[in-house]
């Protein structure tokens, strides 16, 4: 569909950028943070590239004030961060942590000095490594309690300050990765536990935003979803039936509980029939059906292309994670679908396609199956970038991805979608989970490498000039 003239943003449009805690905190043992699982899980040889951690990450935690006035020079809107429930409450069940509120409350008090709205994630994966040892996390009932518990502390000590809230960062991605690749914390492969620990989670995230709505809360709470539109590889009826299977196992199957409280019934008889749906107790449906979010939260890097996939077809294939270009296996489940090559689409040194049109096709998705305004708390590129002699990094590969996203953005505005706002991934470079810090996504540049943390100096790139002029025209100089 051809715009003659593309809808202006908002004027309250929220131009940000996104974090989270253990990957730019760093300080993981001070001011009496306890263990996370994360902590525990990157010292397992092999789980990350050259087995990198965020014990000092891009030391943000001492740094926050200069990474702010960074924030502030640009002239950034929003900033997405995450709490460490860790520093919150160390042991996750136990004792508050003052000392780690008090970081909190500066970054926030920091941010809303220069008129910078903080957007906080209540969860970035980080659940403390005592409540895993305990009951086994995100598999025992407990944690939705435990994790409302610090939820609440975060709401009423924010509440008026606070405006934006997530609730989970990526619920299909720590299960995903954390149940059935052991790529994640706890470091499973479990099909059976992978959907119990998912429900659980449901319940947990429905639990926050009930709790958000019963304490008055001033502001929006909504899931960040990672989104990646699915396309067929051409017209042959298998494959556009591989592709509805991949929408509804990987994106309906969990923004349909966020945004109606019911999974959806393809993937639940598949599931029933395997004896791998979850336990679902008495009031667990009520209570889905009754947190319904103020925003759909969506992560947006990249789209899949899928194709059928025989019943002796291929599983969870291997991950790109040293960015050597063509590494990245097929992956699928058999029967059901398979993923395939893109071949309009270029791909990332880390075989993530580029795709700014998926975007666009993800939000008028996202808006008129669910008929929520979006808020799009990540999107961006992961790449190796050079600081030169004069401290400058010509990045404008990246400049090229932002445009084109925000762009397409932009025409899913000018199509009828409701964007809050959009988040970059990231502010400054961090460490990228099992990837190292040689995968940059920032604004600005941090001078470590994955075994020299050097001075973890700043320097700003050009796509952070670049940024400015966005937001100071309100998303007219692209
Ligand atoms: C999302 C996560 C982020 C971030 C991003 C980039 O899934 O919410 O925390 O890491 O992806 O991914 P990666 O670091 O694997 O390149």
């Amino acid at each position: 569909m051809y715009h003659e003239k593309l809808s202006a943003f908002p004027n309250d449009f929220l131009w940000g950028s996104a974090s989270a805690a253990y990957q730019v905190e760093g300080a993981a043992q001070e001011d009496g943070k306890g263990e996370s699982v994360w902590d525990r899980f990157v010292k397992i040889p092999g789980k990350t590239f050259k087995g990198t951690t965020g014990e000092v990450a891009v030391d943000h935690y001492h740094r926050f004030k200069e990474d702010v006035a960074l924030m502030a020079e640009q002239g950034l809107k929003a900033y997405r961060f995450s709490v460490a429930w860790s520093r919150i409450i160390p042991d996750g069940d136990g004792e508050v942590n003052e000392k780690g509120l008090a970081f909190y409350d500066q970054l926030i008090d920091e941010l809303l000095k220069y008129g910078i709205e903080p957007v906080l994630t209540l969860y970035h994966w980080d659940i403390p490594q005592a409540l895993l040892d305990k009951y086994g996390a995100w598999e025992s009932r407990q944690v939705i309690e435990d994790f409302t518990r610090y939820s609440e502390i975060l709401f009423k000590r924010y509440n008026k300050k606070v405006k934006y809230w997530v609730s989970l960062n990526e619920q299909n991605i720590f299960i995903t990765l954390g149940y059935r690749m052991a790529a994640h914390p706890p470091n499973v492969q479990d099909e059976k536990r992978l959907y119990e620990a998912n429900h659980i989670a449901n319940l947990a995230n429905a639990s926050v935003i009930k709790k958000f709505r019963e304490l008055h809360i001033e502001g929006q709470i909504g899931p960040s979803f990672a989104y990646g539109p699915t396309y067929a590889k051409d017209s042959q009826p298998l494959n556009q039936l591989a592709a509805e299977n991949n929408e509804a196992f990987n994106a309906h199957w969990w923004m349909d509980v966020y945004a109606f409280g019911e999974y959806p019934k393809t993937v639940w008889n598949y599931l029933k029939a395997r004896d791998l749906a979850p336990t679902i107790e008495p009031g667990d449906m009520d209570l889905l059906k009754e947190a319904k979010p103020d925003f759909m939260g969506v992560n947006y890097y990249q789209t899949a292309t899928v194709e059928h996939n025989p019943l002796n077809g291929v599983s969870a294939g291997k991950i790109n994670t040293t960015g050597k270009k063509g590494t990245q296996e097929d992956s699928g489940l058999p029967g059901v679908f398979k993923t395939t090559e893109n071949p309009y689409v270029e791909k990332t040194d880390w075989d993530w396609a580029i795709d700014p049109m998926g975007l666009r096709i993800g939000l008028r998705r996202i808006s008129s199956r669910y008929r929520m305004p979006i808020l799009i708390t990540e999107n961006g590129l992961g790449a190796y970038d050079s600081l030169e002699a004069d401290g400058s990094i010509h990045d404008d590969y990246r400049i090229d991805f932002l445009r084109n996203h925000i762009k397409a953005t932009q025409e899913a505005i000018s199509d009828g979608v409701d964007v809050l706002g959009y988040c970059t991934w990231s502010y400054t470079d961090l460490l990228s989970w099992m990837n190292g810090y040689q995968k940059r996504y920032g604004f600005v540049y941090v001078d470590r490498e994955e075994l020299d943390e050097k001075e973890l100096k700043r320097y700003k790139k050009d796509s952070y000039f670049w940024y400015k002029t966005v937001i100071e025209s309100n998303g007219q100089t692209l």
